[in-house]
């Protein structure tokens, strides 16, 4: 595990530990292994499992929503669907908590268990708890307790948010006793949210996010002698935000603490931060790791700095260069689909992607600005004049652009660039095609370009400001996937695309 001596990093580039769109980070430690969870929202297989030996290089083994049957993601927007889970261990037994946003039956959390965190998970438990960003801590005493975060209802709180406490049976899996008002925040009325509740010696200690998950977020923290207060505010508070850093700064919007303890003792935080260029940010809010020391007080974020600029700070454990493999999504649910290799056979479904429902869409989340994404894809049936079939950067359901190849009325083969925005479909470039034909996608951080690949040529169709898919300007909480989309009738013939290639690389 890494130290906090012994830096040997030299390039100022700050690297995330896990890249593309991973919100609202979780760790846990059993052993010399370490887990986290990270949001998925209607992407699916739901809820991603990483493992890591060092916390730098970490392995996807596993969903904790992998089944179905395990989670309804119908009608809802990209956005909404698995936020903020935590993990934690006790006992032999994982258990992963988070909410489901905007479901039909409303706001729900959940919990589920599994001894081994590569699955499989067991299915959902719903908790009957209110609010958001559930935690749990587990005591020396036996006792566990649960936290989130909810719109304030006590008479006296002035905040949009309050962090409440219930005490979790975690043989019965369910919350017990009274809820109690823990607090909320240091700035009341600054959307206090992802609490985690820790111990140390007779104090614990509550972290949350503060200021909104956008350029004001932030670290905050209380301390109290029992789990269920009164805790006091800790008067360092914000102990980690990049919102006093400018623009210009390349990691923003750092906040939603977990903290974690090495066998050693050294203890290390991993937070959400994104990565802006011109103002913008199109890889989601992606996991960043952050040394922290104990000072009498509390815990002390960046140790010197107090930013993740410091290019020392993770002690020359730079994260590598190397792209992780992908984690293939559906939206609201699988898509069906058949890989051998890099060939993908894709079924056909009627839902557009500008829809709520289920199109036929398997995409990766784009970690790197420099990247390219490419297929070779064929043309539909000469029947099927309705359906088309392509590669899509998509941001929201009614914000993506695609690059897709459909038969014009009488027959002959278009390739055409889509953009959907604004609950329009425009056209911003229509080529001819052939009966196969290579794709591309190619981001260079502020622009995307659409077009065909010829003997190893890329001939751009259409270009797009990255602005355009960035998750300030389309709103919500994700970041791009890039990925193959199959539209037309069901009984259509599947799509045989061939040779699905990703490559990225940093700066
Ligand atoms: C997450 C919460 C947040 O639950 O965004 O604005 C939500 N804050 O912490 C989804 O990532």
């Amino acid at each position: 595990a890494p130290t906090h001596q012994g830096a040997d990093v030299s390039a100022a580039e700050i690297r995330p530990v896990v890249a593309g769109c991973h919100p609202d980070p979780s760790i846990c430690r059993v052993g010399a292994d370490y887990y986290l969870v990270t949001s998925s929202f209607t992407y699916f297989p739901g809820l991603p499992v990483h493992r890591s030996r060092d916390l730098v290089r970490w392995e996807r083994v596993g969903h904790v929503l992998a089944d179905p049957a395990h989670v309804d993601l119908a009608g809802l927007d990209v956005s909404d669907g698995v936020w903020a889970p935590t993990i934690r261990h006790h006992d032999g037994l994982f258990h992963v908590v988070y909410t489901v946003a905007e479901h039909r039956r409303g706001r729900a959390t959940f919990v589920s268990t599994a001894t081994d965190p590569a699955g499989p998970w067991s299915p959902p438990v719903d908790l009957g708890a209110d609010g958001i960003d559930p935690s749990l801590f587990f005591d020396a005493d036996g006792r566990a307790w649960f936290t989130a975060a909810r719109d304030a209802l006590s008479a006296d709180a002035t905040g949009p948010a309050e962090i409440y406490l219930r005490e979790f049976d975690h043989r019965a899996l369910r919350l017990v006793g009274p809820s109690s008002v823990l607090w909320h925040g240091a700035v009341a009325g600054a959307w206090a949210e992802a609490p985690h509740l820790y111990r140390r010696g007779d104090v614990y200690h509550l972290l949350a996010a503060e200021g909104g998950t956008e350029r004001n977020h932030a670290v905050t923290a209380a301390t109290a002698h029992s789990p269920t207060g009164p805790y006091t505010t800790d008067p360092r508070s914000p102990l980690l935000t990049h919102r006093h850093l400018g623009a210009g700064a390349a990691v923003q919007n750092v906040g939603h603490a977990d903290l974690v303890d090495t066998p050693e003792g050294d203890t290390w935080a991993v937070v959400l931060g994104v990565r802006p260029l011109d103002g913008g940010h199109t890889l989601g809010r992606e996991v960043f790791l952050v040394p922290v020391s104990w000072a009498p007080e509390g815990p002390v974020f960046a140790p010197g700095t107090g930013t993740l600029a410091d290019p020392d700070g993770l002690a020359g454990h730079r994260p590598p260069d190397d792209d992780a493999p992908a984690d293939w999504v559906g939206l609201r649910g699988p898509a069906a689909h058949r890989w051998d290799g890099a060939d993908l056979a894709l079924a056909p479904a009627p839902d557009e992607l500008a829809s709520l429902g289920r199109p036929a869409f398997l995409g990766r989340r784009q970690d790197r600005h420099h990247c390219a994404f490419a297929a070779t894809v064929p043309a539909p049936a000469p029947d099927s004049a309705d359906g088309h079939v392509g590669l899509v950067a998509f941001q929201h359901q009614d914000r993506h652009v695609a690059q897709r190849v459909r038969r014009a009325p009488g027959g002959d083969v278009v390739v055409e660039t889509v953009l959907r925005s604004g609950g329009a479909h425009t056209v911003l470039a229509r080529r001819p095609g052939t009966d196969r034909q290579r794709l591309e996608i190619r981001s260079d951080g502020r622009h995307y370009s659409f077009g065909t690949v010829t003997d190893g040529v890329l001939d751009v169709h259409a270009t797009v400001d990255a602005r355009l898919l960035s998750t300030e300007d389309a709103g919500g909480f994700v970041g791009v996937l890039l990925g193959v989309a199959h539209q037309g009738p069901a009984e259509a013939p599947w799509a045989a695309v061939e040779d699905v290639t990703y490559a990225g690389r940093y700066a």
